[in-house]
């Protein structure tokens, strides 16, 4: 009983971060564009974390927040 209902919370946790996994990499301010305005909201966001907002699609490295490591990732994606 335990391990199924740790299963269902674990799929239900999936979904309901889905939205945030299918918006658009590098749409970092979660406006629905990639562009210049991403970097200036990434470089905005130096040293905060990221999980929970529209920064994570700019956390290239998964860590949770952003850092100098997912600016220099989002210079090179956007080359
Ligand atoms: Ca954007
Ligand atoms: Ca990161």
């Amino acid at each position: 009983m335990f391990r199924r209902t740790t299963i269902l919370l674990a799929t239900l946790g999936l979904i309901l971060s889905a939205p945030a996994a299918l918006a658009a990499a590098g749409d970092c301010n979660g406006d629905g564009a990639v562009d210049g305005a991403d970097l200036d909201a990434l470089v905005a966001a130096n040293n905060t974390l990221s999980e929970g907002t529209s920064l994570a699609n700019c956390d290239y490295d998964g860590d949770g927040a952003i850092s100098l490591a997912d600016v220099n990732a989002h210079l090179a994606a956007s080359n």
